[in-house]
Parts: structure tokens; C-alpha cells; sequence
């Protein structure tokens, strides 16, 4: 069976693009894929963050997980600096990786822009990124488009340290859906949708019915009246893309049915189709967190299995760099 390695950074709330271009397509692959999901604090840590509210928010993260349909019995589940595996074995790739390739990292360009400390931490994240992919011999890494440069830096990291110790790394392969790949902000278009900055541009998981409406309703439109998928109008294609994802219809069946409506009647059945898609996540994610032990349970279980898998790979790059 294939194995599959993705996850999240708990940098805030998780919102509707992580559960689009990620969550939704984990839970799709667990039955036919050996799935193993983390929550990646480490990588939460390299930009500004509160560590008051923090375990609360990794643990919001897991719960929401499960919230949407990952199933602990069938996929690994684990907290990323539980196991020190990962940050052992960032080091060991850091020795084979060059500062030019970091630097080209479009992320750490747009997040050195909003850092007010631009941390070292934040320059090598695609290191500990690709650490976290190869440690457990991943084949696929199911990610939204905004991950896909890490994926492959993290697939050229890995084929240079074959390269120079001899076979040690599966090469890892990105897996996109195109259409919920990149769900935009709702008041910038051009911006991608992410769970920090300003609140009104995202849909949260945790958002109550009232606020959906209310961010849909105030969500941007382009000039015109008409519903069409064009690139020229960037605002009312991200809504469509948004509306395909969670209705499962096509945009072109979607804009059939809105053949000479307006930007009105669109919203209100959008608002719907988002409610239908991750109200029931956002409810069952509230029961979840009243059972205490359940959490607990669930990332103790997870570890271990995260921790023997890692530490076999750990060992043999170990053996290859001549370090045991
Ligand atoms: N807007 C998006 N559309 C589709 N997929 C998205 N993802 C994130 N935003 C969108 C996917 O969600 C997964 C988790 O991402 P991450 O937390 O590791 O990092 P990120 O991409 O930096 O996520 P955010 O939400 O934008 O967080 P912040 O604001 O902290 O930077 C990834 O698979 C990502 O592709």
C-alpha cells in the first residue's frame, strides 16, 4: 500500500482552503492509502504566534481532523515535536541542502514580508518540511498549491542525499485537486485564503452559521452581473471554485444554473452549499472535545507508531552519513 504524509501548522484557525486543499482529500485516501497526519507545530513556531493559546490550538487542530472524518483506526495521528525524529533528521538534510533553493521559496518570500523577525527558523521550514515527508518513506503528499514548491524541494533534498550516501529516501510525489487547490481570500481575490490575517477573508471550520452569511454576503464581487468562470474576473471565480468543492457539482453545471440570476441569488445558495459541506464538522467537532481522554488517547497511540516508523529511516540516514 502507498503511503501518504500531509498536515497542518496550527498557526491559527483552520479555515475552509486547509479542509478544501487538504483535509478533504486525506479523507479520501485513507481507505486506500497508508495515511499518516500530523499537526506541525514546529512549523506553527516560525511566525509570530501566542504560546498561552497554543495547545489549545494543536489541539483544536486534531479534533478537527477527526471532526471531518479521519479516522484514527485506519491513519496515524500525531503532534510533530512529540517526536524528535523530525528535528534530527532537519538537521542531518540542512547538510545537503543550499541556501540558494531556500531563498527561492515563494512562502518564505511572502512570510518574511509579515514577520517583523524574520527567524532562521522561518528560512529553514522547508527542511524540517521535507524531514517530516521522508522520514516515514512517503510516496504521495496530498497538499493545496501553495505546498507544492515545499514537495518538490523536498523531492530534490532527498534525491542529493541518495545521491551522495546511497539509497535512503523514497522520492515523494505532490498530489493536487485542481479546482479547490487554491481557494482565494474573500476580500482579496489575488490573495490565497489563509487561517492568519484578517478574519472576514476566510471561512473558519469553527465559524457559526450567522458569520458564514455574513462573510459570503460581504465576500467581493467583480463588475458585472453576470455568474461566469473567467480569468478576468477573479472574485466570482473563486466563489464558483468554492461552490464546485462543496456541492460536488461542476462550475459549468453551477453556472448553468445560474444563467440570468444575479450575484444575490448565488450567494444565498453558496452560503447553503458551505453550510451543508462543514457545519456538521464544526458540531461534531464541539462533541469531540468534551470526551478529555479521547485527545490524549488518540496522539499517545498515534506517536508510537509515528516514532518507530521514523526512527528506522532516522537510523539508516544515520548509517549512510557515517554517523553510527
Ligand atoms: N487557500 C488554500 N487553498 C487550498 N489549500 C490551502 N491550504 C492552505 N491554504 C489553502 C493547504 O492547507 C494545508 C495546510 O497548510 P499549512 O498550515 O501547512 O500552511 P499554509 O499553506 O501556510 O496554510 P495557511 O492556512 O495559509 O496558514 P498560514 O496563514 O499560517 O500561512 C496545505 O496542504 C496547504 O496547501
Amino acid at each position: 500500500m502507498k503511503r501518504v504524509f500531509s498536515a497542518v501548522r496550527p498557526s491559527g484557525e483552520l479555515q475552509l482552503g486547509n479542509y478544501l486543499g487538504a483535509i478533504s482529500q486525506w479523507v479520501e485516501m485513507q481507505d486506500g492509502y497508508d495515511c499518516i497526519f500530523s499537526v506541525v507545530d514546529y512549523h506553527a513556531i516560525t511566525t509570530e504566534y501566542d504560546p498561552k493559546i497554543f495547545p489549545q490550538k494543536i489541539k483544536d487542530h486534531l479534533l478537527f481532523y477527526l471532526a471531518a472524518g479521519i479516522d484514527p483506526k485506519k491513519c496515524t495521528l500525531f503532534i510533530q515535536s512529540q517526536n524528535p525524529n523530525h528535528t534530527e533528521l532537519a538537521w542531518l538534510l540542512s547538510t545537503v541542502t543550499t541556501v540558494s533553493e531556500l531563498k527561492r521559496m515563494t512562502q518564505f518570500k511572502d512570510k518574511s514580508k509579515k514577520e517583523k523577525i524574520i527567524s532562521a527558523g522561518l528560512f529553514n521550514y522547508p527542511v524540517l518540511m521535507a524531514a517530516d515527508i521522508l522520514l516515514y518513506q512517503t510516496d504521495v503528499v496530498p497538499v493545496g498549491e501553495d505546498q507544492k514548491q515545499h514537495v518538490e524541494i523536498a523531492a530534490d533534498i532527498a534525491k542529493r542525499f541518495n545521491y551522495h550516501f546511497g539509497e535512503v529516501f523514497k522520492i515523494p510525489e505532490v498530489k493536487l485537486v485542481k479546482e479547490r487547490a487554491r481557494i482565494m481570500s474573500l476580500t482579496n481575490p489575488m490573495k490565497k485564503m489563509s487561517k492568519s490575517g484578517e478574519d472576514k477573508a476566510r471561512i473558519n471550520l469553527s465559524d457559526p452559521d450567522d458569520i458564514i452569511i455574513k462573510k459570503i454576503k460581504s465576500a467581493v464581487t467583480d463588475s458585472g452581473k453576470k455568474i461566469e468562470y473567467s480569468q478576468d474576473k477573479p472574485a466570482i471565480a473563486n466563489l464558483l471554485r468554492i461552490y464546485s468543492a462543496c456541492s460536488s457539482e461542476s462550475i459549468e453545471q453551477i453556472v448553468a444554473k445560474f444563467k440570468g440570476k444575479g450575484y444575490a441569488d448565488f450567494k444565498n445558495s453558496l452560503v447553503e452549499v458551505i453550510i451543508k459541506k462543514i457545519g456538521p464538522i464544526r458540531d461534531k467537532k464541539i462533541v469531540l472535545e468534551k470526551d478529555e481522554e479521547l485527545y490524549k488517547k488518540i496522539i499517545f497511540e498515534g506517536l508510537e507508531k509515528a516514532e518507530l516508523i521514523s526512527r528506522e529511516t532516522l537510523e539508516k540516514a544515520k548509517r549512510a552519513a557515517g554517523l553510527l
